[in-house]
């Protein structure tokens, strides 16, 4: 086969998934609820077909068959996320978890697959959401005995570790626009748990480099919506800028560089919306860098300058400063409508080498949601080229970025197989493999046999 586009030795390839969204067993062997059982429990008809996050794609219990399926199509790396309500229900470690992900953890290593570990993904304990979740101090102390606890388990073999995925995700769900629990819309309590998970990130950092895992990695994984203006007139242009500055440079800046943007602080401080700190949070934040930053990328975020000046008395929100702009033309997912524009990754990852010291990073998530994809079916297997072409046309970009020195070390698609995923449970699929939500039958798609091919020659 000719390769037109070669990655560089030993490109990781793979996918991700998460705890919640994978591994069903909701109930069994001491786990406690989350935010999701809770609130699932409470209003089931907020979840897509009234679907909840009880029985997922099973992965706890198929965890052996679906790390052979891994292997089958050629991943050298696969991210799974620890479910801390599993590991530490009330507080006490679980026993039966720690065996389960420590069997899953040698499973993928025996099959040489690089286990990416990843401590929360939008899946607070019921418990501690009851305490205030991350809106508390004390939460975020917890949060960080049990990173630690995770490392101390877990550390010997892992060595790539994410703090959080797309810590912005739950600020915005839970606390500005009502889709995550618990369902508060408040700026000032937003801001304050944005910052509150950037204390827990820096202070799982610090624990992290308390031992002796010189050869580990620690980061986090963060979704980036690179912000386009609508023209390039001044209103447009601010409109933009401080669009960046809430949905990226909020989470980035303390990530990479240590510390928060001025003109972020500025806005806030002008709006009476400055998060309460602890004296030596900054230099917590600075001391606490990354090693490694994923980057989930999904579509970029097209923004005008606001056309109605908002009411003054209305509460605060970001959204005060901009609209989202329908661009004419703008190629769309239409089975998921998200914009599609493949050039935004590189656009990100050329911003990382210009703005943040080329810090080492791959390609966390991106990936194509599908709604009703057994009309694809054929030969019974899904035939989702649209899929395949997504994932080349991006990879394309990431191609480029690498030839001009951008420090990208990998690619995972979003995600292994089929999964739950938050209010739209079962709605849109976005695996490798289909799974039968009767059955739990696996079963390739035709992207899946396009990647193992791409993983063998090591580009396309
Ligand atoms: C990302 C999340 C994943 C997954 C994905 C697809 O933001 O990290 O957990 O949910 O989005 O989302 P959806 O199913 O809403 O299309």
């Amino acid at each position: 086969m000719e390769v037109n586009y070669q990655f560089p030795q030993g490109f990781w390839w793979g996918s991700a998934t998460s705890a919640t969204q994978i591994e069903g067993a909701a109930n069994e062997d001491g786990k406690a609820k989350n935010i999701w059982d809770h609130w699932y429990e409470q209003e089931p008809h907020r979840f897509f077909d009234n679907v909840g996050p009880s029985k997922t794609s099973d992965f706890y219990h198929t965890y052996k068959d679906d790390i052979q399926l891994m292997k089958e199509i050629g991943h050298n790396t696969f991210r799974i996320s620890l479910s801390w309500s599993r590991l530490m229900p009330q507080g006490e470690l679980n026993q039966q978890a720690v065996t389960f992900y420590n069997s899953v953890i040698d499973e993928l290593i025996a099959n040489d697959i690089e286990p990416f570990v990843n401590l929360f993904h939008f899946d607070m304990p019921f418990d501690l959401q009851k305490q205030g979740g991350w809106e508390s101090r004390e939460v975020v102390d917890k949060y960080v005995d049990y990173a630690a606890t995770c490392f101390r388990l877990f550390g010997d073999r892992v060595t790539k570790w994410f703090t959080f995925n797309e810590p912005i995700v739950p600020v915005e769900g839970g606390y500005l626009y009502d889709f995550h629990y618990p369902n508060i819309v408040d700026a000032k309590k937003a801001v304050q748990v944005a910052y509150h998970t950037m204390i827990a990130h820096a202070k799982a950092v610090q624990a992290f480099r308390q031992f002796d895992f010189t050869q580990s990695k620690i980061g986090i994984i963060l979704n980036l919506t690179p912000s386009y203006p609508r023209s390039n007139n001044p209103a447009d242009l601010r409109a933009s800028r401080i669009a960046d500055l809430f949905f990226n440079r909020s989470f980035l800046d303390p990530a990479v560089l240590g510390e928060y943007p001025e003109e972020l602080i500025a806005i806030l401080k002008e709006h009476g919306q400055l998060p309460s700190t602890f004296e030596g949070d900054k230099e917590l934040l600075k001391r606490n860098t990354i090693d490694l930053l994923g980057v989930n990328y999904y579509q970029p975020r097209r923004v005008k300058a606001k056309e109605h000046l908002p009411n003054p008395y209305a509460p605060f929100m970001p959204d005060w400063f901009f609209d989202n702009y329908e661009m004419p033309g703008r190629k769309m997912n239409k089975y998921r409508g998200w914009e599609i524009y493949e050039k935004g990754i590189y656009d990100i990852l050329i911003n990382l080498k210009e703005n943040y010291g080329n810090i080492a990073s791959f390609i966390s998530e991106n990936g194509m949601g599908v709604q009703d994809e057994e009309r694809f079916i054929e030969n019974g297997e899904i035939q989702d080229d649209y899929r395949i072409e997504f994932i080349r046309d991006h990879l394309k970009w990431v191609h480029q970025a690498i030839q001009e020195d951008c420090n990208v070390k990998g690619y995972h698609l979003w995600a292994f197989m089929d999964n739950w995923s938050w209010m739209n449970a079962y709605k849109n699929r976005y695996g490798f493999y289909s799974v039968n939500l009767k059955t739990m039958k696996r079963t390739p798609k035709k992207s899946a046999h396009w990647i193992k091919s791409v993983a063998e020659h090591n580009g396309f």
